[in-house]
């Protein structure tokens, strides 16, 4: 596949900082498109959270919005486990986009995968389901702590590419 030079950008659209909550349902589905293996599969709340669960102890949000914020306890889905749990290979991905309903969304590569394994799909938030507020199913970057522009909220569709 040829890529762009630019696919390394970690944004999918442009974005000012400032979250827009869509009117998110209240039982969100996570679809996880494998564009290597050309095929695709939308897991229920219920399958999300049958999935090996991880704990992110001590998180902070580096919001731009306003103050710092944390620490918090994540708790969910390895990004890493999703993959491997959906039979995707990890070792032939050139990225993975993690867009939300807003239709923000970051981009990690297989490097970033390798050197963060924590990176999480967080389903609760201090031992709570995560609020509509708070992002319901929201993509936790541990690595990233500048702008918190990989932390995407209200997480749609994860595609492999
Ligand atoms: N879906 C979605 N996720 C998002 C955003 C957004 O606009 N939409 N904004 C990002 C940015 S720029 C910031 S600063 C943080 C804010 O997160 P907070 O409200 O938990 O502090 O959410 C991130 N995740
Ligand atoms: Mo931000």
């Amino acid at each position: 596949m040829a890529l762009s030079a630019d696919w390394r950008h970690s944004q999918v659209h442009s974005h000012a900082h400032h979250p827009h909550p869509p009117p998110a349902p209240p039982n969100p589905t996570v679809t996880l498109v494998d564009h290597l293996a050309d095929r695709s599969h939308t897991f229920s709340p219920a399958e999300l959270a049958a999935l090996p669960v991880t704990v992110l102890a001590a998180c902070f949000i580096q919001s731009t919005g306003h103050p710092l914020s944390g620490p918090f306890r994540f708790s969910g889905v390895r990004l890493l486990d999703l993959l491997r749990h959906a039979g995707s290979d990890t070792t032939a991905l050139h990225w993975v986009e993690v867009v939300s309903i807003d239709g923000f969304g970051a981009r990690i590569g297989p490097a970033e995968l390798d050197s963060d394994p924590r990176i999480l799909l967080a389903l609760t938030i201090d031992d709570h389901p995560l609020a509509r507020d708070a992002g319901l199913v929201r993509l936790i970057v541990p690595s990233e702590t500048t702008e918190a522009l990989k932390q995407v909220k209200w997480v749609r569709t994860i595609e492999l590419f």
